[in-house]
């Protein structure tokens, strides 16, 4: 199972990498990679598994985060998070998107970065995705909310950028035009 140590931090090259497309069939390594990125998020919802483990809660998690540069990505929100989505998306993009932007109104965190950072991350409010799940099978859903944000954190993990790349300089808290606030309560 992935455990905080098997994290990459920022500053790790890895994570300033544009990942590789994955090969299908899938390789018995890439699908246990898929599998346990996807463990990782579900046990660090889980009381149990933090306590045992020292684990940092998530809702997501990417292959580049545990230093592998495939475009592997997994998401997962329990169900009583109101917000059911649970995937693994492999070679994820996004098809299309909104004008309209969206930020977490409690900014963003990154189980590969260990500080707080403040500001608010424009991210799209809507967007249209594809992805390939583990049988190569491709799948195409449309996201809004915290999980279109999270995505978007996760893809951008792929693509080398992170949250904090977003982020004004000059002024972090900086209005964002045509954006909505999305608040959720985050105990990390
Ligand atoms: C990815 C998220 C940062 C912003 C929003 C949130 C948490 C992460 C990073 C968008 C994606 C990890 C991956 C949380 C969290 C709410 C739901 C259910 C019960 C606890 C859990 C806590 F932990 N971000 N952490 N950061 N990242 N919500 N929740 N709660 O997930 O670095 O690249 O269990
Ligand atoms: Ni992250």
């Amino acid at each position: 199972m992935i455990l905080m140590k098997d994290i990459v931090r920022e500053g790790h090259p890895t994570l300033r990498q544009r990942a590789e497309e994955v090969k299908f069939p899938l390789s018995a390594e890439d699908k246990k990679l898929a599998e346990e990125l996807m463990e990782y998020v579900v046990n660090s919802q889980d009381e149990e598994m933090i306590e045992k483990y020292d684990l940092r809660p998530g809702v997501g998690i990417a292959a580049p985060q545990v230093n592998v540069a495939k475009r592997i990505f997994a998401i997962h929100f329990d169900e009583d998070s109101g917000e059911n989505l649970s995937i693994i998306a492999i070679n994820p993009k996004i098809v299309s998107h909104s004008v309209e932007k969206a930020y977490l109104a409690s900014g963003e965190g990154c189980l590969s970065v260990d500080r707080f950072i403040p500001g608010y991350v424009p991210r799209y409010a809507r967007i249209t995705v594809k992805a390939s799940d583990l049988e190569g099978k491709e799948y195409k859903m449309r996201l809004k909310g915290l999980p279109a944000i999270a995505f978007q954190h996760e893809l951008d993990h792929l693509n080398g950028v992170m949250f904090f790349d977003h982020i004004n300089p000059d002024n972090p808290f900086a209005e964002i035009e045509n954006a909505i606030a999305i608040s959720r309560d985050i105990e990390e």
